[in-house]
């Protein structure tokens, strides 16, 4: 009787996704937008035992954007300075244009999301259709970066099988997904519905990482780590750290899951190993 879930790592790969495209500048201070700013979270959350961040880049004005030199900045900024497997959203805000979103990955980032089909977000809607997803992930594989599948819905799920089927696997051969739970009006953030995503996963699977958004951010992260999965956190998915302690930095996003990690017997894993579980090509200068 194997008592160990499938796919399970000795340890826990921690995701920053510091940013995001939602929040805005003015109400959280502390958010980082510009690339200095970006820089020194990436730094303190790879000392927090994060290996891989997720960014979102803003603008002068602390807007979202994606203009091509300010997300090159970000990329050549943060491999700079840290080890940290560089991932570029390709979701962007809501209101980015599907064509503008493809250039992303002429910023060369180690691994790109992908959001695996369209859902609500909030008041709004996040645009993912099909031929969207397919160029995207041609291009990806083509460009040698790895894909990371977001998933925000169930459906989404079954529309990776759909992905894996016509475009074969991701550069490198090894696929992992990332669970979106909770944003208003898509996948609620509880553990049943994270269980019912795992239930569906292909098995070309390799590796997968969850995040809560707002109240549900621990609850999920003691649910993934419970189940053998990986954990996403940061200021993208949840601003507040505890009932009246707004996040002050995201390295006590970062710092909370490794002691979760560790305490569940799953410690964080270096850069090292999240390059090799992730298949990324190396891209640093020697
Ligand atoms: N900002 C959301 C509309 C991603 O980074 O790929 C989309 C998002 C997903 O954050
Ligand atoms: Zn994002």
């Amino acid at each position: 009787m194997t008592t160990v879930p499938a796919r399970t790592a000795a340890r826990t790969l921690i995701t920053v996704a510091p940013t995001g495209a939602e929040t805005a500048k003015a109400d959280v201070p502390a958010l980082p937008t510009t690339p200095e700013e970006l820089v020194e979270t990436a730094i303190a959350c790879e000392a927090a035992g994060a290996a891989l961040i997720h960014i979102h880049v803003r603008d002068a004005d602390h807007r979202p954007t994606l203009d091509q030199a300010l997300l090159r900045e970000a990329v050549v900024g943060v491999r700079e300075a840290t080890d940290l497997v560089v991932q570029l959203s390709t979701g962007g805000a809501v209101t980015d244009a599907l064509e503008q979103r493809l250039t992303v990955l002429d910023a060369d980032p180690d691994s790109c999301s992908l959001t695996c089909g369209t859902t609500n977000f909030g008041d709004g809607v996040f645009l993912n259709p099909w031929g969207f997803m397919v160029d995207l992930y041609r291009l990806a594989q083509e460009r040698e970066v790895v894909p990371e599948f977001e998933l925000f819905e169930l459906g989404h799920v079954h529309a990776l099988r759909r992905l894996i089927d016509e475009c074969g696997l991701p550069y490198g051969g090894t696929v992992h997904v990332d669970f979106v739970l909770g944003v208003p009006g898509s996948m609620p953030g509880t553990p049943q519905a994270l269980m019912a995503g795992l239930a569906l996963l292909p098995p070309e699977v390799t590796s997968w990482s969850a995040t809560g958004i707002g109240r549900t951010h621990l609850p999920i992260a003691a649910a993934a780590l419970s189940a053998g999965g990986h954990l996403r956190v940061g200021m993208e998915d949840n601003l507040i750290f505890a009932k009246g302690r707004p996040v002050g930095h995201n390295r006590e996003l970062v710092g909370r899951a490794a002691e979760l990690a560790t305490l569940m017997q799953r410690p964080p894993m270096s850069t090292a190993e999240a390059r090799e579980l992730l298949a990324v090509k190396d891209r640093r200068s020697r």
